[in-house]
């Protein structure tokens, strides 16, 4: 084959176990349990794509003829595709463990935002902050999901609120992905909450989003994805659908903040505008799962964030994959209020815990399903031949031991772009001689 004539710029031997699924599309149902599984496995890599992996004796017999740049032995290590983190609210200022204790008094998450708190302190500190502090803060926790495994984020604006400071945060976003080995992916989140200046004047702030924040975020290609928080007393089935629908026109594709707290038909609402996901779900009706899976949205789910705010209810995983053959997709939340955490080995966790989702679906979840929930299904997801050479590195004998032993960071290493960005658990930088962008 013409590959194993060519040169080689890194070749991973010794990989214990390589497990990935496979395909550019959203893995449904039953077919979120089917992975492919080589023991004994290599990996060649190219310009940062993967050109050839397999049996490491058999691709050594297959590159026998290469010129091979580097050689790096994963000594027997647990190898999947980098993880992929659809949902979060990364660009932000400030924090809100001021809140702790009205949260542990009962206080709901909608009164304390309804009170001018929650989102709305985030936005005030965000207003505040310059693009060098939130750059700042928001690389740090990149540092975090990279040394977690995590190859590719997607982020959203909402803390800015205004037309100025909604660009602010987008732009931020665009120069961590300029910077920062992990991909961002940025979804306009305008319609996060209400702010102030508008409080019992929706209507006219929706306006402001569809007439001045979209056209701006579109003609500066600011973000490819248009999100809305959908919920009582935020933004209104009626509301989100004009917003998503007029960023759809801009060519930004819908997302939906759906049915978490209130079950307002927001998983219809996704089914209807064509949105490629749906995030939360807790309270989404079977009529709203049944348009989804006819309007092939894929349901993201943030097992993180129901355990964060103490709620007893959960995304009903099961149903999604049984019985309605959706392809389920798992993601942090990260965010300063309801799921402050960017450990996407938690929401590992939690996903079997409380979502009763097996390892192979999780990892399905985390990988594949999360890729196509950013559109990227073709380039990113798993490990095949013309994909980006995304990997993660665990210290763990399979991927059941993920979930099981929980509480602490299983990756040793990770592999971006072809490039060992994290070795040995830590970041590596210049002076590792392993060029970091
Ligand atoms: O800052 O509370 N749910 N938006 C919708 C969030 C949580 C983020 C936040
Ligand atoms: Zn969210």
């Amino acid at each position: 084959m013409e590959f194993a004539k060519g040169k080689i710029d890194l070749l991973l031997t010794g990989i214990g176990t390589l497990v990935t699924p496979v395909g550019i599309h959203p893995r449904r149902g039953e077919k979120m349990k089917q992975l492919h599984t080589i023991n004994g496995a290599a990996i060649a890599i190219r310009d940062g794509y993967i050109v050839d992996f397999g049996q490491e004796q058999e691709l050594l017999h297959r590159l026998q003829h290469a010129e091979i740049t580097n050689t790096v032995d994963v000594g027997g290590r647990l190898v999947t595709p980098g993880l992929v983190d659809p949902h979060t609210h990364l660009v932000h200022a400030g924090s809100r463990e001021h809140e702790l204790a009205l949260k542990r008094a009962g206080v709901p998450y909608l009164d304390i935002l309804a009170q001018g708190g929650g989102i709305l302190s985030t936005v005030k500190a965000t207003r505040a902050a310059t693009e060098q502090e939130l750059y700042a803060k928001a690389r740090r926790s990149l540092n975090e999901m990279l040394l977690q495994g995590v190859t590719t984020v997607e982020a959203k604006s909402g803390y800015g609120l205004t037309v100025e400071d909604e660009l602010k945060q987008l732009r931020v976003a665009k120069q961590l992905d300029d910077t920062h080995p992990i991909d961002l992916v940025s979804t306009f989140m305008g319609a996060h909450a209400v702010p102030v200046e508008y409080k019992e004047r929706t209507d006219a702030f929706v306006e402001l989003i569809i007439s001045e924040m979209l056209p701006r975020v579109a003609a500066e290609q600011l973000a490819q994805f248009c999100d809305v928080f959908c919920e009582q007393g935020v933004f209104s089935i009626e509301q989100s659908r004009r917003i998503l629908l007029a960023g759809k026109q801009l060519g930004l594709r819908p997302k939906v903040h759906a049915d978490e707290i209130v079950p307002l038909g927001g998983a219809e609402l996704a089914g209807d505008v064509g949105a490629i996901s749906a995030e939360h779900l807790l309270a989404a009706s079977d009529e709203g799962l049944a348009r989804m899976a006819a309007g092939n949205v894929i349901p993201v789910l943030l097992p993180g964030t129901s355990f964060n705010l103490g709620v007893k209810q959960h995304a009903r995983a099961r149903d999604m994959i049984d019985r309605y053959n959706l392809p389920v997709a798992l993601a942090t939340d990260y965010n300063p209020g309801s799921c402050p955490t960017e450990s996407i080995q938690l929401i590992i966790m939690l996903a079997s815990l409380h979502l009763k989702m097996t390892p192979e679906e999780i990892l399905t979840a985390c990988t594949l399903n999360a890729a196509c929930a950013l559109g990227r299904g073709g380039d990113i997801g798993s490990v095949e031949v013309g994909k980006r050479a995304d990997l993660a590195v665990f210290d763990a004998p399979s991927i059941s031991y993920l979930p099981y032993h929980f509480g602490i960071n299983h990756t040793f290493g990770v592999i971006k772009n072809g490039v060992q960005v994290v070795w040995n658990r830590e970041i590596m930088t210049e002076q590792h001689g392993v060029g970091v962008r």
